[in-house]
Formats: structure tokens, sequence, C-alpha cells
């Protein structure tokens, strides 16, 4: 009843000229609550999520975008989708591997010279430096074609991917160390470690080898550096995820595995499958390295060289005492160690326990040479007891285990239960439990891998959505859930469809931490961090040929492209390098031509390239793709491509034929508009807009666009002195269109200045 009457008024109201949203504005929030069934409980979270506008949210997460090759970043608690990053497959938005630079990152991606433009994103991880979350750069795995990628945090680009040399499939990584020395990715499915070598599944105990790379990070760089990276060749057991120790077992790495039954599967052969035999021993192991030693091992030339990289053979790593194992219960899956690094938490996945490790009895069992085995390879093995301060039942499919601010609590996904169980790792008990929807994977709690976890929300990260959105097809979007954990009983708060592949794992850090810039400095090659050699400053735009390859250097700026006209050859190769010439935040402009494959997205300050065969003779419009400004649709030009030996017919373009009185009307518009500006300005200064850093900078751009104005005041001065009113009025109409800028500017600063309570002066 009350729904029909609500329509009937908002239509009335709608045809009486006023806002609909007037009528909702008059809703007391008990009126809200019974119209959209609203319980308190729900009241109560849409509060501890809601962020106003204007208002940002307090941590920042990095997903996984799982089979996309990309990354997801979002923010919490409002679950409010930031960005989605091109890191292993092309991303048209930011131009990511439509232009030069960007497709000389994905070309580090090739393997044996194919271009492989997807991923099996799994674990990103942030940059650390005492083993705290630093937010200068993030990892991410591909697990399908064992690659990682590095991300700049600065500009949320990705830099560089690096493909593993000896593995055919990897899953451990990436995990940092506590100063990011090293970055790991362990492999998954065992293979032999030679390029292209083949050995029968019947060697398979003999020629096929897990392992272990630990990627070299050099921070000044910001790359990860292959020649100083090693591995540590591992049984053919699948090594599955892994940690790094930190405080007290720092220096020395973890990680589990599953299938140490060494299991080959053949159903076409009438054998059972992989799962029967890979999951029919009680136990699987766990692998403890001293990664520290390792290294050193290998800088003492201790390595032996496989395809070019340097691997620790199992022989010498057993012979140095750096390579450890121990059994973990029937096909674990997460393995992860404590804040203070004292302990590591293995997951049953097949057992409803989680075992915790201790650092100190697995050096002491070390240091004693107390090993109850050798595994097949010779590989020494601590006894569970030996290594083990408790064992607790959790629920069924224990996955993951992540940490709480407070001291001893974790939080561990339970996948066959679609829970969340809180629990006491010190004393060994369960604390509450929380249901999602459904079949959680990972968990995610905030900077939950670091020494110093910031508690407060935790996110779940289903596999499946079942009945929780509208429904879209066969394909569902996975659910992440946000959690409140800031009370003794865990509260859902938050249902969030994620449409881009199975976002695997996550990791969230304080939004504090993140220092984006807002620019480049003026022709910056993003991708490279360097000069860009095509750099152009205003007023240096050519265009340069040489036999068949024709080079643009030119400028973006509001609202024009120079040139505005190339024309070239048909079977030219036609380079575009464009410079943003921009300074002011967030104005980006983008760049295409009709036809070409190419785009490319250039922020204040970027220079980018595009390339291309003109291979077909015609008209090519090319245009800004973002909506940068007023005449944002008027940023655009021509790319003729001419038949060979072509010879124009006619010459001069159309004329619009402007009189006198067209000039001195927009004459009249420019001097109104400097009104408007001049009362902008004196608002400005009359006020301590230099105490707000965003306003002078926007000031500085606003002035920037004036002073252009200068030149071309003299242009149309000089051109209504002939009685040419064709370019008289054209010229005033450019200068118009600078003050537009200007006037857009100084507007955007007098609100920004208004709404954050600027003070008068004097
Ligand atoms: S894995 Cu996906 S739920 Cu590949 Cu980290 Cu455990
Ligand atoms: Cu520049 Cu649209």
């Amino acid at each position: 009843m009350k729904r029909l009457n609500r329509t009937a008024i908002s239509l009335v109201v709608g045809c009486m000229g006023f806002a609909a949203s007037a009528v909702w504005s008059a809703d007391t929030l008990q009126d809200v609550l019974k119209e959209r069934g609203l319980s308190q409980q729900d009241l109560l979270a849409a509060a501890k999520t809601y962020v106003p506008t204007g208002k940002r949210d307090e941590f920042v997460a990095f997903a996984s975008g799982g089979q996309s090759g990309q990354v997801i970043v979002y923010a919490i608690p409002s679950m409010r989708i930031l960005k989605y990053i091109g890191v292993f497959t092309p991303e048209p938005w930011q131009g990511y591997g439509f232009d030069e630079s960007s497709k000389a990152v994905l070309k580090q991606g090739r393997i044996d010279g194919k271009d492989i433009t997807w991923g099996d994103t799994h674990h990103p991880a942030i940059s650390e430096t005492n083993g705290e979350y630093d937010g200068q750069f993030l990892f991410i795995n591909d697990k399908a074609n064992p690659r990682l990628a590095v991300i700049d945090l600065r500009d949320f680009e990705t830099k560089q991917i690096v493909v593993n040399p000896i593995f055919k499939s990897e899953h451990g990584g990436a995990f940092v160390t506590t100063n990011s020395e090293y970055v790991i990715e362990a492999a998954q499915y065992a293979a032999p470690l030679e390029n292209k070598k083949f050995y029968p599944l019947e060697e398979f105990n003999e020629k096929y080898r897990g392992g272990i790379t630990y990627w070299k990070f050099d921070r000044k760089e910001g790359r990860i550096d292959p020649a100083k990276s090693f591995s540590l060749e591992l049984p053919p057991y699948s090594q599955d995820l892994s940690d790094a120790g930190k405080g007290a077992s720092e220096g020395w790495s973890f990680t589990n595995s599953f299938c140490s039954e060494r299991y080959v599967g053949g159903i076409e052969k009438g054998r059972p499958p992989y799962e029967a035999g890979c999951s029919a021993k009680d136990t699987d192991y766990m692998h403890v390295v001293n990664w520290k030693k390792a290294a050193e091992l290998v800088a003492a030339g201790k390595a032996k060289k496989i395809n070019g990289h340097d691997v620790l053979m199992m022989e010498t790593a057993v012979k140095e005492g750096v390579l450890f194992l121990i059994p973990e219960p029937k096909s674990p899956h997460g393995v992860d160690v404590t804040p203070d690094g004292k302990h590591i938490i293995v997951a049953g996945k097949l057992d409803t326990h989680v075992s915790v490790y201790s650092f100190e009895k697995i050096q002491a069992a070390i240091k004693a040479g107390k090993f109850e085995s050798k595994d097949p390879y010779g590989i020494p093995v601590i006894a569970m007891k030996d290594a083990v301060s408790t064992q607790v039942s959790l629920g069924l499919g224990p996955l993951h285990t992540q940490y709480d601010s407070k001291p001893c609590v974790a939080y561990t996904s339970l996948y066959v239960d679609s829970q969340v169980a809180k629990w006491n790792y010190c004393e060994g008990k369960v604390l509450d439990k929380v249901s999602v929807h459904y079949n959680i994977g990972h968990l995610m709690t905030m900077e939950g891998d670091s020494t110093k976890p910031a508690g407060k929300y935790l996110v779940a990260l289903n596999k499946l959505a079942i009945d929780r959105f509208v429904p879209v097809g066969p394909l569902h979007p996975q659910n992440h859930q946000l959690i409140d954990i800031s009370g003794d009983k865990m509260q859902l708060l938050y249902d969030m469809p994620l449409p881009l592949g199975e976002p695997h794992y996550a990791v969230a850090i304080d939004a504090k931490k993140l220092k984006p810039a807002v620019r480049y400095k003026l022709g910056t090659d993003s991708r490279t961090d360097k000069p860009h050699p095509a750099a152009t400053k205003a007023g240096e735009e050519r265009i340069v040929k040489k036999g068949n390859k024709v080079e643009v250097f030119g400028t973006l700026i509001r609202s024009h492209i120079t040139p505005e006209t190339i024309e070239v050859e048909v079977g030219d190769e036609v380079t575009i390098n464009l410079t943003n010439l921009e300074r002011a935040q967030d104005e980006t402009h983008g760049f295409t031509v009709s036809t070409f494959n190419t785009h490319a997205s250039v922020e204040p300050g970027k220079t980018v390239s595009v390339k291309f065969k003109a291979d077909k003779e015609g008209v090519y419009p090319y245009y800004c793709t973002e909506f940068c400004s007023a005449l944002h649709l008027e940023m655009q030009g021509y790319l003729l491509v001419k038949p060979k030996g072509w010879k124009p017919t006619k010459t001069g373009l159309a004329a619009q034929n402007y009189t006198e009185a067209d000039y001195k009307a927009t004459v009249k518009k420019v001097a109104d508009t400097q009104v408007i500006i001049d009362s902008v300005v004196a608002y400005i200064t009359s006020v301590n807009y230099k105490d707000f850093p965003e306003v002078v900078a926007m000031v500085e751009d606003a002035f920037d666009q004036l002073g252009k104005t200068k030149d071309i005041k003299a242009k149309h001065e000089a051109a209504a002195a002939k009685k040419d009113w064709e370019n008289a009025n054209l010229w005033a109409e450019q200068v118009w269109q600078y003050q537009v800028k200007t006037a857009d500017l100084g507007l955007r600063a007098k609100t920004f200045l208004e709404q954050n309570g600027a003070k008068k002066v004097k």
C-alpha cells in the first residue's frame, strides 16, 4: 500500500517539477527500515561500512584477479572498487599492452618466444620493511605460466615480469622476506627442471623435481634482479604455499606440500585418479629452509647452473644443513607464520585440525640432530611430535590462517563448513565461529601477513556466490564478505561480488601508508621510470620522416592534440609519441587512432609511444579517449594515409567567412569571462589558499592556462588590424578556450576552499 502511495506521490511531485529525492529525504530511519525490510542488525552493518561522499576508507586491499591476470584494488570498509591493475593481461584503459613501453613489459613475460596474455594470478604480497607493510611495491604470481610481477605503488603500474627459469607451474608465491630481500615462489606440479627436456612419467621419481625460487628484489631499482636470484631443488612433492619466517624465525622459510606420495595418475590406463593416489598417505611434508644460509652457499659458488640459473641441489642443501622436512597432516593447505615468527600454523584441509609448529622446537631438533628418518632423497625428517606444540580441531576443511592485532588470536577459513573460526593458538581453544556463503578459500585480516596485524576487519574470499546476488548466468561472481572482528563475536557486514576471475588471495594495507604520485615528472616513461627518449615540450612538437619511417613528437593539453594532422604514405611505419603537458591532478588524456588497435593512457607528465604500420590508404581520425574537458570531443585530428605518389588537386581549407561583428562578439565574451575569472581570483587570494597544497597546484595550473592567452591575444589583434576577421575571430575564440579552462580550475579551487573551511586573511 505504502509503496504504491509513494510512487504516486513521487510521480505527482515529479510532474510538479520537484526532485523525487525530496520525498525520500523526508523519510525517517524507521520508514526506510520498514520499507526495505531491514533489521537493526542490517542498519548497524550499513553504518559500519558506509563511507559518505567526500570521506575515504581506512584500508586498501589488493586482491588477485585470478584468471583475469590482473589485480583488483578495493577499499575497506566500503568495499568500493578503486582500480584494476593490468599485470599479465592487456588492460585497455591503462593502455597496458597497447602502447610501446607497456608492450615491452608484457613481452618480458613471453615464454619460449610466445606471447602469453593471460595469467592465473594467485597471491599478492606487499613489500615489507622490518616485517611491516611499507606500501612501496606489490608482487603477484602467475600459477599457470610460472611468472612473477612487480607493481610499483607510486603509480600502481606493472613494471616487470620475470619468468621462472626452471618450473612449469608454481603456486607458493608471492611471499616476501621481512625486508623484501627475496620474493619466494614455490613450484606446484613437478616437472623436469631442464627446459624442453622430455622424461617419461615412469621416471617421475628420478627426473621430475619441485623447488623453491628466491627472487632477489633490488629495492633501489624497484626491480627483481634475476642474476642474483636462486632456487632450491626439491623432491617431486607438489610444493604448495609458502611463508617467510619473521622475528624469531627470520632467515628461514616454510613451504608445505601435497602428493608427497609422488603418485602418477592415469584414468585412461585404468589407474585410480590423482585425487585418490595423492591423498592416500596420512601425512605430507612441510619443507623447512634456512634461506639465508642457502643464499650464502649460492654466493660461495655451491649452486649448479640449470637453464643459466643458480640452483642449489638437494644433495648440497642436505649436506650443508639448510633443508629439513616435517610431516604434516594429510594434504595440508595454508602455512602461515605467526606475527612474532615463533609458530607456523598449518591447516589440514582433509583433517579437522590445524597444527601449530614451534620454531623453537624445530631448531632444538635440528641442533640435537634428532631426526626420525630420511625421505627417499636423503632429506632429514623431524618427527611431528618434536615440532608441534599443539593441534586444535576447528572444523571441516581448514585452509588458511590470518592473524589479529590481539595476541595469540588467529582466524582460519573452513572450506567445507563454510565458516571462519576464531581461535587462540597459544591456548589451543576455539573462541568463535561465523558462517559465510559459501566455501571460503583464503581470508584476510588488515596487514595480516605482517609482524603488526591491524585487526579490525577480516575479508572472507568465497569461492562460490550461489544465491547471494541477482543471477547473471551460469558463471557467478565470487563473493568477498567483510567481517567485523573488533569485538569478541565476529559480525558479518557486507557482501561484495567480484566479477573478475577467482580472487585467490588479497592483502590489505592502512591507506595512510600509500603515497601514490599525482603526476609524473614531465616526459617520464612510466614503465621504465626514466625520461622517455621522445619526451616533447610545448612548442617543440614536430614530425620527422626518414625513409618509410614517420615519427611524431606531439603533446596533449586541454583540449588539443599537437599535431592535428599527420600525413603519411601507405606502407609507412608510424610512431606517435605524446607527452601530456598537464600538471593538474587527474587530467589524463587518452589517445587512439581509428582501427590500428592502439591506445594510450597519458597521465599528467607522462610520455607514451604508439607504433603501427599504416598499411592501408585512407582517412583515420584520432582523438582523446578520456572526457578531459568541456571540449574533449574536439580533442581530435586526422591521420591521412596517402597513396604513393599522390598529388593535391585542391589547396586551401574551406573558410567560415567570419565578420567583424563575429570578432567583436567574441572579444566581448572574452571580456565577460575575464570578469568571472577576476572575481574567483579575488576570492581565492582573500583566503588562506596557500595552506591547501591541492589548491596551490590548481592555481598554478590555472595561471598556466591563462598565461597562454598572451601570445594568442597578440595574434587576434594583429589579424584584426589587417581586417582578417576570419583569423581574428578564430584566435579570439582560442583565448576564450584557455579562459574557460582557467575558470574551470578556479571554480574547482573555490569550491574546495569553501568545503574545507578556508579562512579570510587580513
Ligand atoms: S590457494 Cu586458492 S584457496 Cu591457490 Cu592460495 Cu588456498
Ligand atoms: Cu583530452 Cu579528452
